[in-house]
């Protein structure tokens, strides 16, 4: 079933570079400003001071491993969430409480490469608990809470090489999964890479989500042939019990993949039934395999993070496990795979294609109980795609990447290459609108839409390349998001605005289901750090050798202590700083001149520590970071530092 066509790669080639070193197939904003309603377009996306916005909107980071917040429609950044990456601006992975979340198997790493956000979903609806994103570089998920806008959970996936297909949802988030984007020797081990064909290998990680905490586990892994696993999407209604995957590099080239992985005519959507796969895993019909991993979950009443360590993982081999795991010829190297709200459709984005290839869920199943198939790899059933195809969309635009849905009948396919976004209808598959993009536009998202119910009315662009449409600001530009107001029968482009990082996808939701849950403050009697201190009166400090422990609260506006003697060179100096603030809004930063550190930024009844490990003898004067009252700038102490054996006494005073 390969048949090779180099001449059509090159020309495809040529195409892909044509979009990125060009905009010959992007008209210059210039031209288009005349098209847009000036003042219909600002009155959609505005949102009157005092006023909330609709939506949150959750956009991924990209290269910048963290997750913005905007409001939707007026496109306010509403919080920058770090993820992977560590934040100075809130001391996320500089103080000791989140240091842990950062932890691998390969130490401590301080970045990295977040593409696909995943709200958490009750009856295939968002609802607004957790907010799931992948780390693609060092393959790991993370769990943000909704309630508190904060990384609770970081979970490193064993035998993967790049989550990227990640971490879409079941329907009732009983799973997220993480398929590897890079094959490679599992278990892991020194070899030739030459050696690729037949000895990498895939796998597709399911990651349970404890419905009372949100913890998260692998549960399982499918182990896969040694192709590219790119997206995934669940299955909803009908096809619930199901996780479609995308796959690439079917050719399994190990080098030049651009040319080498676009050989064959059609690449794979791998069909997994993890209901089936769980039948198995409970008859035991799995293999333990050695491989270690961390999973890093974040204490909200210790208000700091710990690592547990796992050294094996269950595995299933799906030669070993008939009817988990069948293969959907797909068109040209599929990127997006996006299942619409019915469950039945489950649409294939072939990536070097100009048409959409649509697989009927129905026929799909049909086809299985036939053991209709037209081939095997690796010993999984390969199905014939004229038993599975349910139609095509024939868009006319180049490039198709992702689609998103209005719940309304109604699909939304971006077109890389041709910078488009191309509106079509389920079940016609005709073309209804298409409206062009600035540019070179990758995922789009609707909010709720990739589930069950979506909220529709707004679609959201996210543009790879801005070039002209902001003031220039040297040779890097933002990635930008263009807002487009589909309730009408055209879209229409309403709003643009940069974004952080690469904001590969995004989702969003409603704002009351959020905000309903979203807490105010860290009740200070609930707080259980070990180093708390719940009363100015305990405030302290304690020396133990080299080791300082300095306990202190702030309240608007003091610290106390704020005078501390008794400290030498060489010390280990640990500031447990605790906020006493109950009160919404109010955090105290903190910082001392020459720490090697980011500040410690504490909420109201939240326990911080920052780590000094000061070099010279001296005075030196630490202060609030964060302008909390009028007296703000009377929030500061003086620290003393002795040379090594020349110390006096430990003094903490607040002068008395
Ligand atoms: Cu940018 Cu989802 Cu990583 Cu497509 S992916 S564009
Ligand atoms: Cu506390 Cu400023």
């Amino acid at each position: 079933m390969k048949s090779f066509k180099p001449i059509w790669t090159m020309l495809i080639a040529a195409l892909l570079l044509a979009a990125a070193c060009t905009d010959t197939n992007a008209k210059k904003s210039s031209e288009n400003k005349g098209a847009i309603n000036k003042s219909s377009a600002a009155e959609k996306v505005y949102v009157a001071p005092g006023e909330y916005d609709e939506f949150y909107a959750f956009m991924s980071g990209g290269f910048s491993g963290q997750v913005s917040v905007y409001g939707l429609p007026s496109g306010r950044l509403l919080k920058v969430v770090p993820v992977f990456s560590v934040d100075g601006e809130k001391g996320y992975g500089f103080n000791e409480e989140t240091k842990p979340l950062l932890e691998t198997s390969h130490g401590f790493i301080p970045w990295d490469d977040a593409h696909h956000p995943e709200l958490s979903q009750t009856n295939g609806k968002p609802d607004g608990k957790y907010l799931f994103i992948n780390g693609n570089n060092t393959p790991r998920v993370a769990r943000i809470d909704l309630s508190t806008f904060e990384t609770a959970e970081i979970i490193e996936l064993p035998n993967a090489g790049g989550n990227h297909s990640s971490p879409f949802t079941t329907e009732n988030s009983e799973y997220v999964v993480a398929g590897t984007r890079f094959s490679v020797p599992i278990p892991q081990t020194d070899m030739s890479i030459a050696d690729y064909k037949g000895k990498f290998k895939g796998s597709l990680s399911f990651i349970s989500v404890d419905p009372e905490h949100g913890h998260m586990d692998v549960d399982f892994q499918v182990l896969m042939p040694g192709f590219d696993y790119d997206l995934a999407h669940g299955g909803k209604g009908k096809s619930h019990g199901w996780m479609f995957f995308t796959t690439y590099n079917t050719e399994e080239s190990h080098t030049l993949k651009e040319v080498n992985a676009s050989q064959n005519d059609k690449d794979y959507i791998a069909a997994i039934n993890w209901k089936k796969a769980k039948e198995y895993i409970e008859q035991g019909k799995y293999k333990e395999m050695d491989s270690e991993y961390l999973i890093n979950r974040y204490d909200e009443k210790k208000h700091l993070a710990e690592s547990i360590t796992r050294k094996k993982v269950r595995v299933l081999d799906p030669t070993e496990c008939p009817g988990v795991v069948y293969f959907l010829p797909t068109p040209k190297s599929p990127h997006g795979v996006d299942v619409d709200p019915t469950g039945s459709y489950i649409i294939g984005n072939g990536k070097l294609n100009a048409n959409l290839t649509v697989h009927s869920f129905d026929k799909m199943i049909q086809a299985i109980e036939n053991k209709s198939f037209a081939d095997e790899a690796y010993g999984i059933p390969v199905l014939n795609f004229e038993d599975v195809v349910a139609g095509t969309v024939e868009s006319g635009g180049l490039g198709p990447l992702h689609t998103e849905f209005d719940g309304e009948g109604n699909a939304y396919t971006t077109f890389f290459i041709s910078s488009e976004v191309v509106k079509w209808k389920l079940g016609t598959w005709e073309v209804l609108d298409r409206v062009p993009t600035y540019y070179s536009v990758g995922h789009l998202m609707i909010p709720g839409g990739d589930s069950k119910e979506p909220w529709g009315k707004y679609m959201v662009a996210l543009n790879k390349i801005t070039k002209d449409r902001y003031l220039p600001t040297g040779p890097e530009l933002a990635h930008s998001a263009q807002l487009y107001d589909i309730s009408g029968d055209k879209m229409e482009l309403i709003l643009d605005f940069p974004t952080i990082g690469e904001p590969h996808y995004a989702q969003a939701i409603a704002a009351d289901i959020v905000m309903n849950r979203s807490k105010k403050i860290y009740p200070l009697e609930e707080n259980e750090h070990p180093h708390v201190t719940k009363s100015e009166a305990d405030a302290r400090v304690e020396k133990n050798g080299n080791e300082v422990h300095v306990y202190m609260t702030t309240i608007r506006s003091h610290f106390a202590p704020d005078n501390i003697e008794g400290i030498e060179v060489g010390d280990k100096v640990y500031f447990h700083v605790t906020n006493l603030e109950q009160d919404w809004d109010v955090p105290h930063g903190f910082s001392v001149l020459g720490a090697q550190n980011a500040e410690l930024l504490i909420m109201p009844g939240q326990t911080e520590t920052l780590l000094w490990e000061p070099l010279k003898p001296g005075v030196f004067p630490f202060y609030c970071t964060d302008f909390c009252s009028a007296l703000h700038q009377e929030m500061q102490g003086y620290l003393r530092v002795s040379a090594k054996g020349n110390a006096p006494a430990i003094l903490a005073s607040t002068g008395d």
